[in-house]
Formats: structure tokens, C-alpha cells, sequence
């Protein structure tokens, strides 16, 4: 007897589909779910957290659990999508991190790509990649690519808060991730630095932003890196007071986070109140805009390289 014999012999379908499925076999006719869909499913949704909310959190957590504890103390922002509590988007992982003075949290490195935004330095903060010890200041963006070593201290007076953002979520989806601590605790600086292509001084940034010329609306643009990193792309957006962003709906996920002032965001018609520090998610796939109320200036965190690489990025007709 054929070991397929079974199968030859099925004479419905009905009889066909366990056969199957003892093989791991599928009828594709018979899909329990689509496999596609005509538009992007918009499983994730818009979302904005406050810094405020952060920094009270933290001066809760700050005597209760350390650095050296928790590898870092970092509060994740994830979206409030059944079943998830860790991505903030489907591509990116975005947290609030927070070092003491006299703290340091140690050396690792790890094949997600990660950066940070300062928003409250402490003045004394720093972040020592690869033997290189980078001050961090208030609106300075530090990347840590790809297997970097990296760790944090401080040997300033008061907290310093900022924002990191990871493509975990997108590595762990293609499975190759990897994590080591660095034997020394924290590694120790052979030098220190500002001129490093892994730093995105804020005062180089801003001398940028005053001189490119405003879009139509008022907006000026400036890109970090070209892109700073092959999954993340990083923009400053400056707006004046009453600017309204163009509206953008595409398959890109975007992170923004107010660096200066105030406003609102509207994103797939819900509207979000934003003040300095506050982070908004405006998942892929979903029309959003920004109003400024204040002059403002908003860091764009976006996937978008990936989708370029891809020959995935849409803009909805
Ligand atoms: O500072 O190295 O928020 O590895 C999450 C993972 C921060 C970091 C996070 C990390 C870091
Ligand atoms: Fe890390």
C-alpha cells in the first residue's frame, strides 16, 4: 500500500482536509483566514503618551528599582492592542529611560538598532558606544547601531530623562536577534566625543533648521543621517505657531515626539493634545496631521527606510 493511498481514496473534500492536515497541509481554497487583504489591516492604533505621566513614574520608580537591577530603567510604551504589551508600532519599540546621578547602566550590545532623544540632560549624562564616551544634552540624538556596545551614566546633579526608540519589534519578527552584556560593567571611554557620526548635536540640528527653507505651509524639514540607520529613518520638523502639517497617509509607521511646544495631532480623525516630551504613534496606514499651537519642533521616528528597501511604501490615492 502507497503511503498516499489515503489520499488518492479521499472522495470529498470534507475527507480530504484531515488528511491533510495530518501532512501539515493546507487546502488552499480552504483557508481558515485570508492571507490578504485589499488595504492594510490597521491592527495598530494611534496612541499618544505623556512625559508627564513618565516622570511621575519615575519619581516613583527612581528608590524603588536601579539600573543595576533592571539592565535599565525604562518605561515602554506599547500599544494598547489586545494581546500586545510591548511594540508601540509593528516595526518599533519606543520607551522612556531615566538615569539617577552616580548611576550607571551597564555596557551591552544587541542586534536591534537603537537610538535616543535627550529631553532633560541633568547635564552630566552620557552614554559611552564602542569605547567612545558621548554627552548626552537636550535635544541631542544618539544612535547605537547594530551590535555597538553601549551603556549610560551620570555624573551630573539632577535625573536626566530620554526617549529611546529600537526596531526590536521588526528584528524579533525576522528572527535574528542577539543580546550580550559586556564583561567590564560598564565598558570604559578611550575617548570623548561630540564629532561622532553616531551623534545628531541639537545645536547642529537647530543651525540646520534655521537655514533650510519652510515647505508651503511653514514646515521646515531637515533628515538625520541619509538614513541614520537602514531601519530607521529620523527627522526634525520645526513648525511655527499656527502651521499645520500637510495630512500623510501611507504604509510608513511614525513615531513623533514633541521636542519644543505645543499643539495637537489628528490622527485617522482622533485628535491629540501634545506638550513638550509627549510621544504619538501614528500607525501605518492611517491620514494624520499636526497643528502647532506654539512655535514646536517634533522628532520624526519612522520605518520608512525599511519600506523603501522593500518597494513597500503606498501613499493612499
Ligand atoms: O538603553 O540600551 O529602552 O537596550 C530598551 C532596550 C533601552 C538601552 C531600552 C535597550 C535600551
Ligand atoms: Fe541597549
Amino acid at each position: 500500500m502507497n503511503p498516499a493511498d489515503d489520499l488518492v481514496q479521499a472522495n470529498t473534500l470534507e475527507a480530504l482536509y484531515p488528511l491533510l492536515a495530518k501532512r501539515a497541509i493546507g487546502a488552499g481554497w480552504n483557508k481558515p483566514e485570508p492571507a490578504m487583504w485589499p488595504t492594510p489591516k490597521q491592527l495598530f492604533v494611534p496612541y499618544a503618551w505623556r512625559y508627564a505621566d513618565a516622570l511621575a513614574a519615575f519619581q516613583a520608580a527612581g528608590p524603588l528599582i536601579s539600573p543595576a537591577q533592571a539592565e535599565r530603567r525604562n518605561l515602554i510604551l506599547y500599544n494598547p492592542i489586545p494581546g500586545n504589551t510591548y511594540a508601540t508600532l509593528r516595526t518599533l519599540v519606543v520607551a522612556y529611560q531615566a538615569i539617577l546621578p552616580g548611576e550607571t547602566a551597564r555596557s551591552h550590545r544587541h542586534t536591534p538598532n537603537a537610538l535616543r532623544l535627550v529631553l532633560d540632560s541633568g547635564n552630566g549624562a552620557y552614554t559611552t558606544v564602542d569605547g567612545m564616551r558621548l554627552p548626552m544634552r537636550e535635544g541631542d540624538v544618539l544612535l547605537t547601531p547594530n551590535w555597538r556596545w553601549h551603556g549610560h551614566g551620570h555624573d551630573g546633579d539632577r535625573p536626566s530623562v530620554w526617549v529611546d526608540y529600537l526596531d526590536v519589534p521588526l528584528v524579533q519578527l525576522l528572527e535574528p536577534i542577539f543580546f550580550e552584556t559586556h564583561p567590564d560593567w560598564i565598558e570604559t571611554a578611550q575617548t570623548t566625543g561630540r564629532d561622532s557620526p553616531l551623534v545628531f548635536a541639537w545645536r547642529d540640528t537647530e543651525q540646520r533648521l534655521a537655514a533650510v527653507r519652510p515647505d508651503a505651509r511653514g514646515v521646515r524639514r531637515v533628515a538625520l543621517g541619509d538614513p541614520a540607520m537602514p531601519t530607521i529613518g529620523l527627522h526634525m520638523w520645526q513648525l511655527d505657531r499656527g502651521t499645520q502639517t500637510q495630512s500623510q497617509k501611507d504604509t510608513t509607521n511614525n513615531i513623533y515626539t514633541v521636542l519644543h511646544g505645543e499643539g495637537h495631532s489628528v490622527i485617522d480623525g482622533q485628535r491629540f493634545a501634545w506638550q513638550r516630551g509627549d510621544v504619538i504613534a501614528a500607525p501605518a496606514w492611517r491620514e494624520h496631521l499636526h497643528v502647532a499651537k506654539t512655535d514646536a519642533v517634533l522628532f520624526r521616528v519612522t520605518d520608512e527606510p525599511v519600506m523603501q528597501t522593500l518597494g513597500l511604501v503606498r501613499h493612499a490615492p
